[in-house]
């Protein structure tokens, strides 16, 4: 049994430190087995906080689904192909068991089953009854069938099911990159419950997360997201809490065991904490966020103060890349998902230190959106650019002009949006974005009154 601790599609900082960290706490819990995972590329300000603390980045996992090695039986009961016929049968015997690969050299070259024997034997005894005791003496590969049904270790259950299906003999080998058997892959095993498990951090739509989710069990989730979230068929560990990061959650959850993070860790969930909050800025910063943010300082021998510079300093690096890269390379980076009354709408983030280029560019960056739309087949689009150093963003949006009309910032120009002092997406722009999608207005998230407003105009 593996258990993924696993962040969403696209990871942020939040999500592979989260991981990473929680990962940790479960192992210092007794859990055996628990392996961070991450689902996408990790972001060059991860890269960074992973370098800086010498960490590996965790597994990337783009497919949670279960692989053939998964479900198989790896202890196998084979003959090799210069064995006699008495042998098989006596394996096929004793093991209680209807089908035996045939190896050459670790490599499968047939299968024999007790039907293989019996037309062997059938058509060889048709001729001489007295041949018996010769004709156990034949090599297997001689009796064996040579149509076999293999896979590959990594192949995606969905495949092998349907392998399974065409199967002569109701059986699939799986096999390693070397072509050698490994293991076997009959209906039984696919009844068996799987052996992977995850553990949700930092979202839980099932939009935004990892690939296969559906075919795995999920046994927590951990986010301080709004709530879209799956169905389960057992109760679950579920924690969402209103802060500024999941990181947070994860040092109160220490706390709350009377554990203290090592060095390393609290140093990891500090960079997950100040990159969601940018620094403690962002209107999602709670008076939690700021005392947990204290108690990693002393812990990590860090400060907030040195994330944010370092931030910076990859934000301006990142800026001056992007401004070479094309523009739907940048929309798909930092790009999520939300779904309001069956339609979906798209909204990618990009954190800068200054708006010019993006002015400069808002027609290419249009044409971007709506070739996103067209890809994704979404509802609505859009950009949404933070300047991290004044705390404000531009939104830029391809959306129904029913949508548009509605949005409740001032428009700069066709399309673009200010968004004075709005810094989140998921706490200032989705949730107007889903509202207004929804049709009704949304309540405490403090823009009721122009929304009110311009619907009046
Ligand atoms: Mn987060």
């Amino acid at each position: 049994m593996v258990i993924y601790v696993i962040g969403h599609k696209n990871p942020d900082t939040d999500s592979v430190v989260s991981a990473i960290s929680y990962a940790a706490l479960k192992r210092e819990l007794g859990v055996k087995n628990v392996k961070p995972a991450r689902a996408g590329l990790v972001n060059e300000q991860t890269r960074w906080v992973l370098n800086y603390f010498k960490q590996k980045p965790p597994v990337l996992i783009q497919d949670i689904s279960p692989k053939a090695k998964h479900l198989m039986t790896k202890k196998v009961i084979y003959v090799k192909h210069g064995d006699s016929l008495k042998k098989a049968i006596k394996l096929l015997d004793e093991n209680n068991i209807r089908m035996l690969p045939v190896l050459q050299d670790g490599k499968p070259v047939g299968v024999i089953t007790l039907l293989d024997f019996a037309h062997f034997f059938i058509n060889s005894l048709k001729q001489d009854y007295k041949r018996l005791r010769e004709l156990v003496q034949t090599k297997v590969l001689n009796a064996c069938d040579k149509r076999i049904t293999t896979c590959n270790v990594e192949e995606p259950k969905k495949q092998v099911m349907e392998k399974l299906l065409k199967s002569k003999h109701g059986s699939v080998l799986v096999l390693n990159n070397n072509q050698e058997l490994v293991g076997v892959i009959t209906k039984t095993n696919l009844l068996k419950p799987v052996d992977i498990e995850v553990i949700l951090v930092d979202h839980n739509e099932p939009g935004q997360a990892v690939d296969g989710i559906e075919e795995v069990q999920v046994l927590e989730i951990i986010d301080h997201h709004r709530i879209a979230t799956f169905q389960t068929s057992q109760p679950i560990r579920f924690i969402n809490q209103p802060l500024g990061s999941t990181s947070t959650i994860i040092a109160l959850l220490y706390k709350s065991h009377g554990l203290q993070p090592s060095k390393t860790i609290a140093g990891l969930l500090l960079a997950g904490l100040t990159s969601d909050t940018l620094c403690l800025r962002s209107s999602t910063t709670t008076s939690e966020d700021k005392s947990i943010a204290k108690w990693l300082e002393k812990l990590s021998g860090l400060t907030v103060k040195f994330f944010d510079e370092n931030y910076k300093k990859i934000a301006l690096a990142q800026q001056e890349k992007a401004l070479q890269s094309s523009i739907l390379d940048l929309l798909k980076k930092d790009f999520k998902t939300y779904t309001a009354d069956g339609k979906t709408i798209g909204i990618s983030a990009v954190e800068v230190v200054s708006f010019d280029m993006f002015f400069e560019r808002v027609k290419d960056i249009e044409k971007a959106l709506q070739q996103l739309m067209i890809e994704k087949k979404l509802y609505a689009m859009a950009l949404l650019v933070t300047n991290i150093l004044k705390g404000d963003s531009i939104l830029i949006c391809q959306a129904p002009s029913q949508v548009l009309d509605l949005l409740p910032w001032p428009e700069l120009q066709e399309h673009v949006f200010e968004l004075k002092g709005v810094t989140s997406r998921k706490k200032q722009v989705a949730p107007v974005l889903i509202s207004i999608v929804e049709g009704k207005p949304s309540e405490g998230s403090g823009f009721e009154d122009s929304f009110y407003l311009k619907k009046r105009v």
